[in-house]
């Protein structure tokens, strides 16, 4: 196993000139959250551009309190401080604008694309390869006094490494591609494409809510629509200015869908 400081200088070695943060990188090999760690050096004045990489989580988490596993060296768990110095309104779209960079990442790294399962899931072929969670602090006056954009991609583990209940549900890039996928180099990929997102994430919004429409499986697909205790069937038709999941229900109404949890026909078990 690759210590701290190897780890983080092979990191760091494939990183190109352009990518501006370099001097505001942190590696640890075992963490609780990347997450957590970054909203605590966050609320500490941490630069925007600071970013955290793990080898191993002990408490990586999803939305909903939901568990991300994170085991040693098999995968790469990431998060990015940003301050861009905007309202919340001007973030909605800040998971499918990392969602999209990732799949930019991905493809750097390995030549392959994966698809985007709206709103945070990297896919491919019915199976979570990576998921995103983004966690907004406010300042008094309510603008954005940090976002953190927290991602982990599963690297190389075999089918055997993820847990019973995950093995029909996840794969690794490894796995997708039939390659090893290195960590160090899916890391410096992530920050690559993170720093040129950054770069046109208030200005470019259009362009890429296009892209995300393109890698985005959603669309089109049959999907359940839970809220609560109440679920609902529709059909996904588009992804919106803001990020929203534009669903038609049986009745012909048509909403714009921001929270609830969306399963698509056909994945994660959902016949
Ligand atoms: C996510 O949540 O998929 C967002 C995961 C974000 C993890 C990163 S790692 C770096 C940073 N630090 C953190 O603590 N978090 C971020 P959600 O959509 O709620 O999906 C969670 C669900 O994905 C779980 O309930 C499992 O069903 C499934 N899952 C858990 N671990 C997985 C894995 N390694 N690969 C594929 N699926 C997994």
């Amino acid at each position: 196993m690759q210590n701290d400081f190897v780890m983080k200088n092979e990191i760091l070695s494939q990183l190109s000139q352009e990518y501006p943060w370099a001097d505001r990188f942190h590696y640890f090999p075992t963490i609780g959250s990347t997450n957590d760690v970054l909203k605590t050096l966050a609320k500490q004045g941490a630069p925007h551009g600071t970013v955290i990489a793990a080898g191993h989580q002990t408490n990586g988490h999803g939305r909903l309190g939901r568990s991300f596993q994170s085991p040693q060296g098999l995968g790469i768990y990431l998060s990015i401080l940003l301050r861009p110095g905007c309202t919340p309104m001007e973030l909605m779209h800040l998971t499918c604008v990392a969602a999209v960079a990732m799949c930019d990442a991905v493809e750097a790294a390995t030549g392959f694309r994966p698809g985007i399962k709206w709103t945070n899931d990297l896919v491919h072929e019915k199976r979570k390869l990576g998921g995103i969670l983004t966690e907004l602090g406010l300042t008094p006056k309510g603008t954005v006094d940090y976002a953190i954009i927290g991602i982990g991609i599963n690297c190389r583990q075999c089918r055997e490494d993820f847990a019973p209940e995950l093995r029909d549900m996840a794969a690794s890039l490894s796995m997708v591609t039939g390659s090893p996928v290195s960590p160090a180099r899916m890391a410096a990929a992530m920050m690559e494409a993170l720093g040129r997102m950054d770069a046109g994430l208030l200005t470019e919004k259009e362009a890429i809510l296009r892209r995300y429409r393109t890698d985005c499986i959603t669309i089109g697909q049959d999907i359940s629509l839970v809220r609560g205790d109440e679920i609902r069937y529709g059909h996904a038709v588009d992804v919106d200015e803001n990020g929203a999941l534009v669903v038609r229900f049986p009745d012909g109404s048509v909403e714009a869908v921001n929270s609830g949890e969306v399963s698509v026909r056909g994945m994660y078990g959902y016949a």
